[in-house]
């Protein structure tokens, strides 16, 4: 009894770590602003084929809808109620969704928009995605329904009811954010409808939860929500399991509020690891590859049991949110695919794929002044993702989880699936190799000169095919081909000017 009660309590503390994924599969993928019947038939004709674990779906709720004169995207960061109701669609294409992503194992996970409603200068109106009624200046939303009792205002002590400084712990959780108003999540009726929510999202199936600015939201308090929440559906997961919680917590250093307060609620954002990986890839500030040897915790980052890691998000690719200039994104394609590859081939973490929309970006003194524009499309109706005939995105959207090298290693991350990080070479510079157990190896020319040398691999002997620079197709290779010696070693030779500058081998692209 003893120990059936310890390994329960093992089991409830590994629960909302856990991303609940299908046995084998490793990262997920956030199709930013995509439509449900468009993830719908991507995780049927693309996602499950190639071994995605799971989708990070934009917010489902009802959001006002700005016209500026055309619709932002952060729009969706502004709640009006908790109606599945938005440009991405209804409830019946969500639940649609949702089913068919599950019946070919791809998990989504939705981004819980629960610290505010809209911003304090919303209006009033039905100007919402779903036509709801709501009062901003009187902190009035029938359709949850949310009254001025269940806000934050008097809790607030800055001179204007914002957050100015992060250097106050008490300001960053009790103010508005951005003029967005505050919930008062020490009410228990506001845990109450915020639960409610979660769980009609667990009831139709999904895996898990972004909690969204969790910085600004008392770890205590989130902890109260999450204890509301029910197990996930049996129809796909396993009685008694725990919803996956992420939370979006900005940590780099030098604020009030830390990462590790919130360790006890699930998992946790790593913005340390896109700012850090692209200041070394983009080689600044003196960073060299070499010194990635003991990337992770090495690097000051949080325990990798409770990273969720990526190379950009959706905010810091056009300037929002933290991380800076050195943040690399698909408008970088060279360097971008180097770093997500180094991503996905390091144990650090739990993985996320970013997939992005083009827009015209404008700067003005440096800064995006297009950093706001929507998703593609037709007079505020979100595009269609068109699939062109070499597999790419067209109508505008990037689908970096389509390319060849991005999707590629996405695979080589499920086949060394708890592999030891082994192997590791470096010149001193930025040319590096790793490996992972006997399933994998992988190796990066990031100087300017050529890489020409003789590694062991840890891999059997055999010939193997780069999966950066082609495909292994019919027992055949469209890339460049590797072969390991009875020793475990081969030779590797990487120009400067590679269009890739990287190889990366595995157990399942052995010839
Ligand atoms: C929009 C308009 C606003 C308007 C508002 C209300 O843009 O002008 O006032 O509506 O009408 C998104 C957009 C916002 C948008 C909002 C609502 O990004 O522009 O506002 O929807 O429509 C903070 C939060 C973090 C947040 C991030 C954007 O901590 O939670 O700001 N991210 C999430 C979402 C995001 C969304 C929201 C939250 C709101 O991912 O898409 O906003 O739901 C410091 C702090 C960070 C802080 C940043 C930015 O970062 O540490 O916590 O993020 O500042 O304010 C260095 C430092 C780094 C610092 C950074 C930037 O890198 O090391 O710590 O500089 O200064």
């Amino acid at each position: 009894m003893k120990f059936l009660l310890l390994l329960s309590a093992i089991g409830l503390c590994w629960a909302q770590y856990n991303p609940n994924v299908q046995q084998g599969r490793t990262a997920m993928v956030h199709l930013f602003e995509w439509r449900w019947v468009d993830i719908a038939k991507e995780c049927e004709r693309y996602l499950a084929p190639k071994g995605f674990a799971g989708v990070q779906v934009s917010p489902p709720n009802e959001n006002i809808v700005v016209n500026s004169p055309f619709r932002p995207w952060w729009e969706r960061y502004q709640p009006i109620s908790y109606k599945i109701c938005t440009r991405s669609g209804n409830e019946d294409e969500f639940r649609d969704m949702v089913k068919r992503c599950n019946n070919v194992g791809v998990r989504i996970y939705v981004d819980a928009v629960i610290n505010h409603m809209c911003g304090s200068g919303g209006g009033s109106g039905t100007s919402s995605t779903c036509g709801s009624y709501y009062n901003a200046k009187n902190r009035d939303f029938p359709a949850v329904p949310y009254s001025g009792w269940d806000f934050n205002d008097g809790k607030c002590k800055s001179h204007d009811g914002g957050i100015n400084n992060y250097g106050n712990a008490e300001e960053v959780r009790n103010c508005n954010l951005v003029g967005l108003l505050d919930l008062a999540l020490e009410k228990d009726y506001v845990r109450t409808k915020i639960a409610d929510y979660m769980n009609h999202l667990i009831g139709i199936g999904v895996a898990g939860f972004r909690l969204d600015a969790a910085k600004h939201m008392w770890p205590g308090d989130i902890k109260a929500v999450l204890n509301k929440l029910n197990n996930l559906n049996t129809q796909w997961f396993p009685a008694g399991s725990r919803p996956f919680i992420y939370q979006e917590v900005i940590d780099l250093g030098g604020e009030a509020i830390s990462s590790s307060e919130y360790f006890g609620n699930g998992r946790v954002t790593e913005f340390k690891f896109g700012a850090k990986l692209g200041t070394v890839i983009r080689k600044w500030n003196g960073e060299k590859m070499s010194y990635l040897k003991n990337w992770g915790e090495g690097w000051g980052m949080m325990p990798s049991d409770k990273a969720l890691v990526f190379v950009d998000n959706h905010d810091n690719q056009r300037g929002h949110g933290a991380g800076g200039a050195s943040i690399l994104t698909f408008w970088d394609a060279r360097l971008y695919k180097m770093a997500v590859g180094f991503m996905l081939a390091h144990p650090y973490g739990f993985t996320r794929v970013m997939s992005s929309y083009r827009w015209d970006r404008n700067f003005q003194n440096g800064k995006d002044v297009n950093d706001w524009i929507g998703p593609p499309n037709n007079n505020g109706a979100t595009k269609e993702v068109t699939i062109n005939p070499d597999t790419t995105c067209g109508n505008g959207w990037v689908c970096e989880h389509r390319w060849r090298q991005i999707r590629n290693m996405v695979a080589f991350r499920n086949v060394v699936d708890g592999q030891v990080f082994t192997n590791w070479w470096d010149n001193g510079s930025n040319q590096v190799a790793f490996g992972r157990g006997n399933r994998g190896f992988i190796v990066f020319n990031n100087d300017d000169w050529s890489l020409s040398t003789t590694l062991q691999t840890g891999l059997p002997a055999g010939t193997y095919c780069d999966v950066i620079s082609g495909d292994k197709v019919d027992g055949g290779c469209t890339g460049i081909r590797i072969s390991v010696g009875n020793d475990g070693r081969a030779h590797f030779s990487i120009s400067n000017s590679a269009e890739d500058p990287f190889i990366a081998i595995h157990a399942e692209s052995k010839l």
